[in-house]
């Protein structure tokens, strides 16, 4: 079977957050979202800046960042998303109950719900414990890419019911293939490492579209440790790209 290009899941997209996805990464030829895993906000800012016109979205843990403040982070991070034309995806990864969920989501000093585009979140809490993200989109962990993850095939089985029957949810993670009418987003790669020594493991951009027809790839050290991001970044973009355009032309 081959795999639907962009346009073709665009059509069929319903949540505007995919929507805005595929359009976003039609325009600018890219599928890369890049992980913002630093720890303080000038560092946060100044990889928008540099990585901002080659991405489709940014991916942060906006609880790892030291120096947090609404008005100093989010309000400049915010106004870099516009300029450059990215999406904001914060990787809280919920794992709770609906009614602390929807605490998590909507309080504390992070206000997740006032700025992220779209989400991650553990299926684990079950299907009415989604309900809570309704103005944004939802990426479910199916899989994860670390050594020993829990997320067997059945689990995996399980967790892609939720995910495929959720209204909120507009794609998932995961290291193996899932169904096509939600999108596919693939942590885990790197092009100079398969592995960090703490559990993860990397693939290629070529060996995640040619083997799971991804929709997205994650970067995070590849880019943001390199000695030069915004070519890194580059680098990353263009390899997806060539990744995804040969996925379209061979049969898994
Ligand atoms: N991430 C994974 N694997 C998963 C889910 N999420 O690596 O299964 C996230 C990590 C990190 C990023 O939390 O932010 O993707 C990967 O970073 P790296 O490229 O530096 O390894």
């Amino acid at each position: 079977k081959t795999r639907s290009s962009y346009e073709q899941k665009l059509q069929n997209a319903q949540h505007s957050v995919s929507k805005k996805l595929l359009e976003t990464a039609l325009a600018k030829q890219s599928n890369l979202i890049a992980s913002a895993d630093v720890t303080t906000t000038q560092e946060l800012l100044e990889l928008a800046e540099k990585v901002g016109p080659n991405i489709i979205a940014l991916k942060t843990h906006i609880d790892i960042i030291s120096d947090f403040d609404y008005e100093k982070t989010i309000v400049p991070l915010k106004a870099l998303a516009t300029k450059y034309q990215f999406l904001l995806m914060e990787d809280r990864k919920f794992a709770d109950i609906g009614n602390t969920q929807e605490l998590q989501f909507t309080s504390g000093i992070f206000k997740i719900t006032d700025w992220a585009d779209f989400v991650t979140s553990q299926v684990i809490g079950g299907f009415e414990s989604l309900d809570c993200f309704k103005n944004v989109g939802v990426v479910a962990i199916i899989g994860m890419s670390s050594k020993g993850t829990l997320t067997t095939n059945s689990y995996r089985e399980e967790a892609l019911k939720i995910a495929l029957s959720h209204p909120n949810v507009i794609g998932g993670v995961s290291q193996n293939a899932i169904p096509e009418d939600i999108l596919l987003f693939t942590p885990g790669v790197n092009l100079a490492d398969s592995g960090d020594g703490k559990g993860q493991q990397y693939n290629t951009p070529e060996h995640v579209f040619q083997t799971l027809h991804t929709d997205f790839i994650i970067v995070g050290r590849g880019i943001y440790k390199s000695d030069n991001p915004e070519q890194a970044s580059i680098t990353y973009k263009n390899e997806g790209w060539r990744a995804y355009v040969n996925s379209l032309e061979k049969k898994v």
